[in-house]
């Protein structure tokens, strides 16, 4: 992977850069649509490319493992091959999926046990056997196993909790840097830095992260976690302007799992490059639609007879379908109701990082990002 800052703004720490990976280029600000288990909820690949417009993908490494299982991504070809994906894929290592499991889990050094949520058989997740799960499944960019606290974590669980991340991250670096690729192509490893809300952990886990990438064999970024777990949105925004002070400038910036279009373009002003969230997917199936006048309840009677464009500078879907046909669709609670919002909503929010590079290109990222800020949060 190679990571290369085109543009810097004057005004804000936000950048447009390019990721090159062996499945293709990435143009950052980036938001990548969550594949969990291989497949985005409701769209199609075809729809991904044509409509989405996605650069990279997510999936997930816990789900995955447990189903399809190693066995049938090794002789698929690894994800890419399985589900015809052929751009960069970002898999997630379980770190966050697994300490949700909260109740049928047991964390430990060697790593956490947990029950499967299908079928409750036992398993155990180490930095090693994710490294090698990881590798099976195929990702381009494959992030490191650790662990998320909760958001109301005290002090001293919060920095024991990154003692054992950052151990957790040595271990995944050794066997990473020991191991090869599957099938003919790159792979990189994003450490993640944690720390709760407490400023001198988040310092000092962004200084462990940058060592790492010094003696990591391939490229690699930087993924921030922990955040947008119940913490006032200050907060969250404070904690990424402490650490990003410290990461390389060199190197890729995941904000994990985050957020609202609001919080999309205050964590690219504080220069982050990178995002993933369920929210236009999930949100979509549940009649939300996010746009730049604000966000709508396509379920509301007032979309009964509105036949206008569901979003006259939308994609394809969004200008060829009316509002009035989307709430009918959710009404009927037909499918395709959920499949056009989650199209709509992604493609939205590739909308948005695309024109907040461009922005940030022109020269007057801040003023647009004022401009336009308070309008999203609105509700139509
Ligand atoms: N760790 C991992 N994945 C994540 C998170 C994390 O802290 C978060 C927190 N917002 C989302 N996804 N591994």
């Amino acid at each position: 992977m190679k990571f290369e800052v085109q543009h810097t703004d004057a005004a804000s720490d936000a950048r447009a850069g390019l990721i090159t990976t062996d499945h293709g280029q990435i143009q950052t600000p980036i938001f990548m649509p969550v594949g969990t288990v291989g497949s985005v909820k409701g769209v199609h690949f075809s729809e991904l490319r044509e409509q989405v417009k996605a650069q990279i993908i997510l999936g997930n490494t816990y789900h995955l493992y447990l189903r399809p299982g190693l066995d049938i991504l090794r002789q698929a070809g690894g994800l890419h091959k399985f589900n015809t994906w052929d751009r960069p894929i970002l898999t997630d290592s379980g770190g966050f999926q697994v300490f949700s499991l909260t109740g049928i889990r047991k964390l430990r050094e060697e790593g956490c046990e947990f029950r499967s949520h299908i079928d409750g058989s036992k398993h155990i997740f180490t930095p090693e056997n994710v490294m090698d799960t990881e590798r099976v499944i195929g990702a381009d960019i494959m992030m490191a196993f650790d662990e998320c606290p909760p958001g109301q974590s005290d002090y001293k669980y919060a920095e024991n909790s990154l003692r054992l991340t950052q151990r957790w991250l040595e271990r995944c670096v050794k066997r990473f840097n020991e191991t090869e690729p599957l099938y003919g192509y790159n792979q990189t490893l994003f450490p993640i830095v944690q720390g709760c809300t407490y400023k001198d952990l988040r310092q000092d886990a962004a200084k462990h992260v940058c060592d790492v990438l010094a003696k990591l064999n391939d490229g690699g970024g930087a993924s921030i976690g922990g955040l947008a777990v119940g913490e006032p949105t200050e907060v969250m925004y404070e904690m990424i302007e402490v650490v990003n002070e410290i990461l390389p400038k060199d190197r890729p910036r995941y904000l994990m799992g985050v957020g609202t279009p609001q919080n999309i373009l205050e964590g690219i002003e504080r220069g982050v490059d990178m995002f993933d969230c369920v929210m236009p997917t999930r949100n979509g199936r549940n009649a939300m639609l996010f746009t730049y006048e604000g966000t709508m309840n396509m379920r509301n009677k007032k979309w009964e007879n509105d036949f206008s464009p569901i979003d006259p500078d939308g994609c394809e879907i969004d200008r060829i379908h009316s509002k009035a046909y989307l709430h009918h669709l959710f009404k009927a609670q037909e499918l395709l109701a959920m499949q056009i919002a989650s199209i709509h909503n992604l493609a939205f929010y590739l909308r948005l990082v695309g024109d907040a590079r461009q922005h940030i290109i022109a020269g007057d990222f801040v003023q647009w990002k004022r401009s336009v800020i308070d309008q999203l949060g609105r509700r139509r």
